[in-house]
């Protein structure tokens, strides 16, 4: 198959680490990414194309209703809400994995996050950039395999360290003074 070019790594780097290599490896204009877990439906792709006017740079979805456990939608209501605060984002999802790009976004950002934190990462830079995001509501779907990878407590503490640094690097230090910055690097 021409038109398909499958990006391995040779042991599990992580959910970050996978999508910056994923981007890194695209080729065409239009880059659009989700989850393989079956949890968003691949088909409504057209209602993220039908957002990505000539003056936008990326189209977000966000999700109408989770079909997660009732503890998963509190906890993520939180999460989405602390997000947006701490890091001061306009997105309205963070944590939906169904998003569209343009490719040349990614000639002036870079991403580190091996973590599923990138989603956070991402929002912060795009929005910092000035890049012109639309948001389109998108359904989600119960898990019918598997079980989550992120709701481990292994994976939470590393997700919590992952936040905490760029928390720092992204809000925190831009706004303290540069002689504070340059001793905080140091030390
Ligand atoms: N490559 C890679 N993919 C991951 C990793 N952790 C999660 N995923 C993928 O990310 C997607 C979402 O993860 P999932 O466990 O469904 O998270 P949840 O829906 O938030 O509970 C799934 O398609 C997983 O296969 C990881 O460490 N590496
Ligand atoms: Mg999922």
């Amino acid at each position: 198959m021409s038109y398909l070019r499958v990006v391995h790594h040779e042991r599990n780097l992580g959910y970050g680490a996978a999508l910056i290599s994923g981007f890194k490896s695209a080729r065409k204009d239009l880059i659009f990414y989700t989850d393989g877990d079956a949890q968003y439906d691949v088909r409504e792709i057209h209602r993220l194309l039908a957002e990505l006017k000539p003056n936008i740079d990326l189209v977000n979805g966000y999700k109408v209703q989770r079909a997660d456990a009732w503890y998963r939608i509190w906890i993520g209501a939180v999460y989405r809400r602390l997000m947006r605060y701490l890091f001061r984002l306009s997105i309205r999802d963070v944590d939906c994995d169904f998003r569209l790009f343009r490719r040349r976004i990614f000639e002036s950002i870079s991403l580190e996050s091996r973590s599923g934190v990138i989603c956070v990462e991402m929002a912060k830079k795009f929005e910092r950039a000035g890049f012109r995001m639309a948001e389109v509501p998108v359904s989600h779907y119960p898990r019918t395999h598997g079980r989550s990878e992120f709701f481990r407590v292994r994976h939470l503490v590393h997700t919590f360290r992952g936040l905490v640094k760029i928390w720092w690097n992204l809000v925190l230090s831009p706004r303290l003074p540069v002689w504070m910055s340059i001793a905080a690097k140091k030390s």
